[in-house]
């Protein structure tokens, strides 16, 4: 497979290069831990290591050190694509290079070969109440499918620690592969009719998923090649990235894993905040009949805040710019529905929030993340049931976060074991007991 022999002939040298920094180098100081950051979430330590993707504060994500114009330009497209086929980002995040496009159809090929979900994980979907949260049922169906887990199944028979990486990245495929179908039944059982969707061979990632889901509009094939490689790594400290590293380091599957990152990805703080974005966007229009003024939206903003709630989609616990995630899928709309009118608010929204924010002096960084937008590019193309945006996160999440799990296993990275303290051993760290 491409991406194995890939990974493997670059193994030595990473392995070397790690075990010198450990062996020769590790009593140096990569930063000192206040007080503050304990108590705060753990804001800014640096205690976690990817090669895969890395969040600038002021520049936004790099994906293995690119930016998100770049990535999109380089990448391989389909014939007559303006976005690029899904499986290059894949081979990017997972081998370091941009891929040839016969590269890239390697990786869809995997994915082809590897989509059936097996009949057990839509009757588990199926026997669920009717009203429970698409995001639940996503991560049970990943769940649901643990019993397929290669690395499992070695473990229990016994491999070395040199060898964990290999089924790790079968598993990373085979799941990767099932998630377009089963976020497609997914919806189909919660707004459709029902039908257990089939991956078609002959269609790329982007595309299968733009039928799977039902979507007329060809250009939906594009904005959702652009959605899974927007939403696919933010480096590990994020609670998604951060859970599938954990729960990994357990040396649970890449199943367990991932499902767990799931449940974290559901979150209003997190992965939800696309859903609560959208919401917010139509309570501003339907409580103004159409686009606010800017007056209008500064004040439902104000009086947002002064209730005590945030704004979705503005924030961030890393960046201190408009997140470019934001950016591209803002011009993507600009250039094929400039007149939509929820795009006209979220337009607005830019031109007032960030204003509020700076002057209410709380948020550190008062631009829109990657949530402010992507709402309102789903409905547009008719995918209006909003309940259902975090399950789209989680599929272009899945990428990078099994990419990660996949070289954490290759690097021997160990059980994830931090300390706690209690507030007395602070209290007499600092001088107060
Ligand atoms: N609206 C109102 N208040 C906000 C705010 C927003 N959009 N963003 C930050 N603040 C507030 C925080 O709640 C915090 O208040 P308290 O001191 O009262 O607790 C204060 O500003 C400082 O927060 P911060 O250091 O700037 O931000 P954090 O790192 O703590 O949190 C985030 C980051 C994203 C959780 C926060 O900005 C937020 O809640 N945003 C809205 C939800 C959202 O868009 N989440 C999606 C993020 C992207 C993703 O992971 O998907």
């Amino acid at each position: 497979m491409i991406l194995h022999d890939k990974i493997s002939a670059q193994l030595p040298d990473w392995r070397a290069r790690v075990t010198k920094l450990v062996k020769e180098y590790g009593s140096v100081k990569v930063g000192d831990v206040t007080v503050k950051q304990v108590y705060g979430g753990m804001r800014g330590v640096k205690a976690l290591v990817t090669d895969i993707s890395y969040v600038d504060p002021n520049h936004g994500i790099r994906f293995r050190g690119h930016a998100i114009p770049e990535v999109l330009e380089k990448l391989p497209k389909p014939e007559g694509a303006e976005m690029p086929y899904v499986g290059g980002l894949y081979y990017l995040l997972m081998v370091g290079d941009f891929p040839t496009k016969e590269q890239a159809l390697a990786v869809e090929a995997e994915w082809a070969k590897n989509s059936d979900v097996p009949k057990h994980v839509f009757d588990v979907l199926r026997a669920m109440p009717k009203d429970t949260h698409p995001m639940t049922l996503f991560a049970q169906a990943i769940l649901a499918l643990q019993g397929e887990s290669k690395f499992a199944k070695r473990y229990a028979e016994g491999m070395t620690k040199m060898e964990y990486w290999e089924p790790a990245l079968d598993d990373a495929i085979g799941l990767t592969a099932k998630l377009g179908v089963v976020a497609a039944f997914i919806y189909r059982l919660k707004y459709r009719d029902g039908s257990e969707p089939k991956y078609d061979p002959n269609l790329d990632y982007g595309a299968n998923f733009a039928r799977m889901l039902g979507v007329e509009d060809k250009k939906y094939e594009d904005m959702a090649r652009l959605y899974f490689i927007l939403h696919s790594d933010h480096e590990s400290g994020n609670v998604s990235a951060h859970t599938m590293h954990l729960v990994g380091s357990a040396l649970s599957d890449p199943y367990y894993a991932l499902s767990a990152a799931m449940d974290g990805l559901a979150g209003p703080l997190h992965g939800l905040a696309n859903q609560k974005s959208l919401a917010f966007l139509m309570s501003v229009r339907d409580k103004f009949g159409g686009v606010p003024t800017p007056e209008q939206l500064e004040q439902f903003a104000w009086d947002t805040l002064n209730s005590g709630q945030v704004i979705p989609g503005y924030g961030h616990a890393v960046l201190r710019v408009p997140d470019p995630r934001y950016v591209a899928q803002f011009e993507f709309a600009k250039a094929h529905f400039p007149d939509d009118e929820l795009f006209k608010v979220a337009q607005v929204m830019y031109d007032v929030i960030p204003g509020v924010l700076k002057k209410q002096g709380k948020a550190k960084n008062p631009w829109p993340n990657v949530d402010a937008i992507s709402g309102t590019l789903q409905f547009h193309y008719g995918v209006t049931e909003f309940d259902f945006y975090t399950v789209l996160f989680g599929v272009g999440r899945a990428l990078g976060v099994t990419s990660n799990y996949v070289w954490a296993r290759a690097l021997g990275q160990p059980i994830e074991r931090p300390k706690s303290v209690t507030t007395k051993m602070l209290e007499e760290e600092v001088g107060i007991a």
